[in-house]
């Protein structure tokens, strides 16, 4: 099946951590069907984040963002399947959480843009770029699910 082998980037931040909902994240991503092959537990540098957030540093939030992102562990995680990219974002909600539809996690767990819990890479592109920043390729994992029959045809 062509694009089975798609992966992203997701990333639970800091107040995701500090709320406990790394275990519901994952475990949303897990019943979906897809595949984890990396994770980990870091406190983010300004340097990583500067670079994950290039295309916003000129917006005026981006010093707020970058002092949120760096108050305490994110939780990094790459994700592998179907068309992840898109269904990952698809679960994660609109970026505005008063946007973000309930049964998102977003929308579940978020009322405010500036503390929405997850990141989820926006395009296969950017997840490339942002799996590579976050990730050295001995820290990801290739693996047979067991399942892989059964959620694929
Ligand atoms: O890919 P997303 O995280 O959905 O959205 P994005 O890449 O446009 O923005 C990255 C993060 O920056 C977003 O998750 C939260 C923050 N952000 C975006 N727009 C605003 C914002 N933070 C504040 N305080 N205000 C904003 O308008």
């Amino acid at each position: 099946i062509p694009g089975i082998q798609e992966r992203t980037l997701v990333a639970v931040k800091p107040d995701g951590v500090q709320r406990r909902l790394v275990g519901d994240v994952i475990k949303r991503f897990e019943r979906r069907g897809f595949k984890l092959v990396g994770m980990k537990l870091l406190q983010a540098n300004e340097g990583i984040l500067s670079e994950h957030y290039h295309e916003l540093r000129r917006k005026p939030f981006y010093p707020a963002l970058i002092h949120y992102m760096t108050s305490g562990p994110v939780v990094a995680m790459v994700w592998e399947g179907f068309n992840v990219v898109r269904t990952s974002r698809a679960m994660v909600g609109d970026t505005n959480s008063t946007e973000a539809k309930p049964g998102t996690i977003r929308g579940d767990f978020s009322v405010h843009v500036s503390r929405n819990v997850i990141h989820a890479s926006d395009s296969v592109e950017t997840a490339q770029r942002e799996i590579s920043l976050w990730f050295h390729s001995s820290e990801l994992v290739d693996w047979e699910c067991c399942d892989h029959n059964i959620t694929y045809q």
